[in-house]
């Protein structure tokens, strides 16, 4: 474990603030491992006033960053994900030791921070401004999009490096610097891919502020992101009570924001589909990252001809989990984030049951070092329970029957978030109708396959309560830069729009 740490430049005590030089004077946080309690190191929380002297740098560092053409910043972007394909192994184990996901799901987090990479390199070369046809003679309309300012970068815990890393890459070559502030329950990853930004930058004889780190609470350090003005974009991932809290502060000051908050995943199971499929998505979409993604799979529709069949064949599956240390090869669900969340799951379950919920399985305390081990839970329950419309942050999956497929989408649809979704089916008209207007609400709707695991190349991001926001692929950089619309007269005379004549 020293070695991993050592080797992303991890200390005993690790200041918590950057931005050119590290500081931390604030209060000490040690970090302690969900897989077996011990502590791994210590971080510095950086003071208020310290805060200030970060954002201070980060904005100034964009007044040259800006200026830099957008290829040559591609070219530190490049740099920054071939080091991360150097500290693959090392970063992944971190993401394990830091949060508890499986080794598996650390290196496909990492896997993801060089996607992104890669592709913002490409973007650095088209970040395209359309040209359109003015309606006046010898003139042109077009428009730009110049760099935006500093994007605030607050993440949460689940994917503490990945999220970092979609909004750092494409905000770096949209001219745009960082400062980022990681969910207090991981720092020490965050800690180490500033470090890793920072050598680059370096070599480059870049500033280094250009990424920059606060670590601190989101009551404190995370308002005072919330509250400035000079943070132009604040893109923010976390809770819907957080989120309407940011959305709040960024709008009182008309800043710009991209909001990623919960999730309530629901794949519809039709008996046109593939039972092998269905029952494998399902299985790694509720129980992948011990169900603590904001794609995870929550709810399962299943097609009542089919429900008994799926739903054996899923509890068996349930049964045979292999859970344990993460960063073991056998093992295939880790403890979730901290005692807290134990409790929390452990509370859903019960109100489940109050509300007429039946538990199939699973549900448990295991009791190992730590405390932070459960058992995966299935419950089958009745279509309007309540606890259906809530996203509880742990591995419990609520499986319930449908007849048409119109009603289907509707229970799919009708809950307050709106991230992801997916069917199973062969039925192409059953797909299409799920894919269409009248189909489903979400942000991310799939076809055979699950509701996790969403790619780099797509916009990331959900409807309703989820936010609205997009990060990561498609056409998501043009959020993180400002629209300049220029008409441009090359006529020799003045011509108003809109046929208004002047008699001067
Ligand atoms: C999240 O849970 O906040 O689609 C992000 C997925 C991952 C990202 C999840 N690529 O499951």
């Amino acid at each position: 474990m020293k070695k991993i740490l050592e080797s992303l430049g991890i200390a005993d005590v690790n200041a918590g603030g950057f931005s050119g030089g590290w500081m931390g004077g604030g209060k000490v946080q040690t970090v302690v491992s969900p897989i077996n309690g011990e502590a791994l190191a210590s971080v510095t929380n950086v003071t208020p006033l310290e805060f200030d002297a970060i954002l201070a740098k980060c904005h100034q560092a964009f007044a040259s960053w800006k200026l830099v053409p957008a290829p040559k910043r591609g070219e530190v972007v490049k740099a920054i994900g071939d080091e991360l394909r150097r500290n693959k192994a090392a970063l992944a184990e971190l993401v394990t030791l830091e949060m508890g996901k499986t080794l598996r799901e650390g290196l496909g987090e990492v896997q993801e921070m060089i996607d992104i990479c890669d592709f913002a390199v490409g973007l650095s070369r088209q970040l395209y401004g359309l040209t359109m046809p003015s309606e006046r003679r010898m003139h042109r309309l077009q428009e730009q999009w110049h760099p935006l300012g500093v994007v605030g970068v607050i993440t949460a815990f689940n994917f503490p490096v990945a999220v970092w890393s979609w909004n750092t890459a494409i905000a770096l070559v949209c001219g745009d610097t960082v400062l980022w502030k990681p969910s207090s329950k991981t720092p020490l990853t965050a800690i180490a891919c500033t470090k890793i930004a920072e050598k680059v930058l370096r070599d480059f004889g870049y500033d280094p502020a250009i990424c920059s780190l606060a670590i601190g609470k989101g009551s404190d350090i995370g308002d005072l992101i919330n509250t400035d003005p000079r943070v132009a974009l604040l893109s923010y991932t976390g809770s819907v009570p957080g989120g309407r809290h940011v959305g709040r502060l960024v709008q009182e000051r008309f800043g710009k924001h991209i909001l990623e908050l919960g999730g309530n995943g629901a794949v519809i199971v039709s008996e046109k589909g593939d039972l092998d499929i269905a029952v494998q998505s399902v299985y790694f979409g509720a129980i992948g990252t011990s169900g603590q993604r904001c794609t995870s799979t929550r709810r399962v529709i299943v097609h009542h001809s089919i429900h008994d069949t799926f739903l054996d064949r899923l509890t068996a599956l349930y049964a045979r989990t292999p859970i344990g240390d993460p960063r073991k090869d056998e093992i295939l669900m880790g403890p979730l984030v901290d005692t807290a969340a134990v409790e929390t799951m452990l509370a859903a379950i019960q109100t489940v049951k109050d509300q007429g919920g039946r538990i199939v399985c699973g549900g448990e305390r295991l009791p190992a070092a730590g405390g932070c081990y459960v058992t995966p839970c299935i419950a089958s329950v009745p279509k309007d329970l309540p606890m259906l419309q809530e996203e509880t942050f742990a591995p419990v999956l609520y499986v319930l029957p449908y007849g048409p497929i119109e009603e289907a989408i509707a229970l799919q649809n009708g809950v307050p978030q709106g991230l992801s979704s997916a069917i199973i089916t062969n039925d192409h008209r059953e797909s299409e109708l799920f894919l269409s207007a009248a189909g489903s609400d979400c942000g991310i709707a799939n076809v055979n396959t699950g509701t996790s695991g969403a790619e780099i190349g797509g916009a990331f991001g959900g409807e309703k309560e989820t936010g609205g926001g997009r990060e990561s692929g498609s056409d998501a950089w043009k959020a993180y830069m400002r629209r300049q619309t220029s008409a441009i007269n090359f006529s020799g005379q003045v011509e108003l729009a809109q046929g208004i004549t002047l008699e001067l």
